[in-house]
């Protein structure tokens, strides 16, 4: 017998432990601290609403990265979740015997699928079915060849890329468990709950939820888990979906033009006028312009001074050293004679030759990697 409602919160791809990498330690920290935060919210909205489950679509936390508190924490929150909580492991905390997962012990309302072949777990009368990945990489087809037995709605939870999504999420997006929407239907599901892609997307078919908070730069919009209503009276409708922002940090990307600047502390003014106030928005800013002659520009410095306390900021240099060529190039020795080399190219002024231009200046005078 069917209870007619199924209400459930999905989240994935929360990435507990994430390195983090280009923020500094103490921004790192503090942003692994809001990824628990994120898990912690996202059970919190599950027993807020009296959810019938929590379902998570893998990339719960990464398991080169894992750490002895991870468990703690994880075990703690899903206990406190009070209703079943279904995982299905993902490419970074693949199903493995030394896998948390596997090796540690886990609160009785929690089911983690541990086969690559799908099975069933019954919530609220509903049909779950499950399936997990066994290996960090070469994870094929879960889905293709599966036929859902016969019974009530069937709903799938699985992590893996849905083909015609992939130009959305970018590149870089590693192709793992590769399958179509069309084969949702054709093996019998009704809906299927996802993980991997970071950016949110609810077609009629699936929900992938996105990671709950921020992972890099450029994941813009409303970060969190999705809201899932099942009503099996109106079993071909589509279940409603809602995706509850539950992110501590939000990311920015600002754009800061140098040029007027006439020494590295005012550029350092400069930046930090540009950055909001709140700590909580994580900023990529572009330098752009071109530096004014002789002031000095060192991104590994500047960084260091702008990150105070546990600022997320990270820097992309995109302005133009001042760089007097036809002095340059007269210079009787070996800058002389890379300058006059490089502006004989036909390609002098494409970006890659002007990188290696100050690039090879620096080298010849002895600097540290930084723009003249
Ligand atoms: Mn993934």
């Amino acid at each position: 017998m069917h209870i007619a409602r199924m209400r459930l919160v999905h989240c994935a791809d929360v990435h507990l432990d994430a390195a983090f990498v280009g923020l500094g330690l103490p921004a790192a920290r503090r942003r692994r601290a809001a990824l628990r935060q994120a898990f912690h919210r996202v059970v919190q909205t599950a027993v807020d609403i009296g959810a019938d489950a929590l379902t998570v679509g893998g990339d719960l936390y990464e398991d080169l990265r894992s750490q002895r508190e991870t468990t703690a924490f994880l075990q703690e929150e899903t206990e406190r979740a009070s209703c079943p909580v279904l995982i299905a492991p993902g490419n970074h905390d693949y199903w493995h015997p030394g896998s948390l997962y596997a090796r540690e012990r886990w609160p009785s309302n929690v089911h983690i699928f541990s086969s690559s072949e799908f099975t069933e777990v019954e919530v609220a009368g509903w049909r779950i079915f499950g399936a997990a990945h066994l290996k960090p990489k070469g994870t094929g087809n879960l889905i293709g060849s599966f036929r859902v037995p016969k019974g009530g709605p069937a709903i799938a939870l699985f992590h893996g890329s849905e083909r015609g999504q992939l130009p959305f999420q970018g590149e870089g997006k590693e192709d793992h468990a590769p399958f179509t929407e069309s084969e949702i239907s054709k093996c019998g599901f009704q809906y299927a709950l996802m993980g991997h892609f970071h950016t949110p997307r609810v077609t009629p078919w699936l929900t992938y939820p996105g990671n709950p908070e921020p992972l890099t730069f450029g994941e813009q919009g409303a970060r969190g888990a999705a809201v899932l209503v099942f009503d099996d009276e109106r079993p071909q409708e589509r279940p409603q979906v809602e995706i509850a922002s539950l992110s501590t940090f939000s990311v920015s990307d600002l754009e800061v033009d140098i040029s007027e600047c006439s020494h590295s502390d005012s550029i350092l003014d400069q930046i930090e006028q540009a950055l909001p106030e709140n700590p909580l928005v994580a900023c990529r800013v572009r330098l752009t312009g071109e530096l004014g002659e002789g002031v000095r520009l060192n991104p590994t410095e500047l960084l260091a001074r702008l990150r105070k306390e546990d600022r997320s900021i990270d820097l992309v240099v995109a302005c133009r050293p001042h760089l007097d060529l036809d002095f340059l190039r007269q210079a009787p020795d070996a800058r002389g004679q890379f300058v006059r080399a490089l502006m004989a190219r036909p390609d002098f002024d494409s970006e890659v030759v002007q990188a290696a231009l100050v690039a090879g200046l620096n080298a010849l005078l002895g600097e540290e990697p930084a723009l003249l």
